[in-house]
């Protein structure tokens, strides 16, 4: 070991040696907060961000059956957490009730729909719609969930972690989401010409449930000067 050390050449190895054991795990500590990569770092840099939006949605349709006047059909949609993920957020629930009387003359049937959001995370609350049934959208609903979420891209200064939060839906709009649609139909009194079936006892409805589950993307906006304009 003596004549190891009595060698220039191998002390100033060991030298080395010895000072990149210590250099090594210093400059890889370091590296990722240089470049913004840690867990801390990234979601508290501040800056210039390009953001945008990936969608997913979700629908889910049923019909109604054949409804008397004053039934009520029982329309369940939902929402679970492994739908929605974890880094991705609720936009909005919606549900579009449609119905086309051609039972009778005229379009004089129509439908109601009160919702039960008991079953459903967070303070949303309960709506009641209702409209003719004269073959489009008789009445719909919609819950936002995350206030002013439109999908558009958009530039934005600050921390990745307020623009984060700003996109939350604090993990409400979980879970059963629940709308009674009643019908409402009314038999025509005037008969149809040439015809002896003239009676409307009934009516069905077309609901189409639909969530907008998004995630948010920051990408840095770099300013560079443009030189050309100096
Ligand atoms: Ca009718
Ligand atoms: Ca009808």
């Amino acid at each position: 070991m003596q004549e190891f050390f009595q060698d220039r050449r191998n002390q100033a190895m060991f030298g080395g040696t010895v000072l990149f054991m210590f250099i090594f795990p210093i400059y890889f500590a370091l590296v990722p907060s240089l470049v913004g990569l840690d867990g801390a770092g990234a979601s508290d840099s501040s800056g210039t961000w390009e953001v945008s939006f990936t969608e997913e949605m979700f629908t889910q349709t049923e019909n109604s059956q054949e409804l008397s006047d004053g039934e009520t059909y029982e329309s369940i949609f939902l929402l679970t957490e492994e739908m929605i993920g974890e880094n991705r957020n609720v936009a909005s629930v919606t549900i579009e009730v449609s119905c086309n009387d051609n039972d009778d003359v005229g379009f004089n049937d129509g439908g109601s729909g009160d919702s039960d959001l008991a079953g459903v995370s967070g303070e949303l609350q309960d709506q009641s719609a209702s409209g003719d049934c004269g073959g489009g959208n008789a009445f719909s609903m919609t819950w936002n969930i995350v206030e002013g979420y439109d999908g558009v891209t958009y530039e934005a200064e600050g921390k990745m972690s307020d623009i984060t939060s700003r996109w939350s839906d604090n993990e409400s709009a979980r879970g059963e989401w629940y709308v009674g649609v009643t019908a409402e139909v009314v038999d025509n009194p005037v008969p149809i010409v040439g015809s002896f079936v003239n009676s409307d006892d009934s009516q069905d409805y077309d609901i189409t449930w639909t969530a907008i589950v998004f995630e948010v993307s920051m990408e840095p906006v770099l300013n560079i000067a443009d030189p050309t304009t100096e």
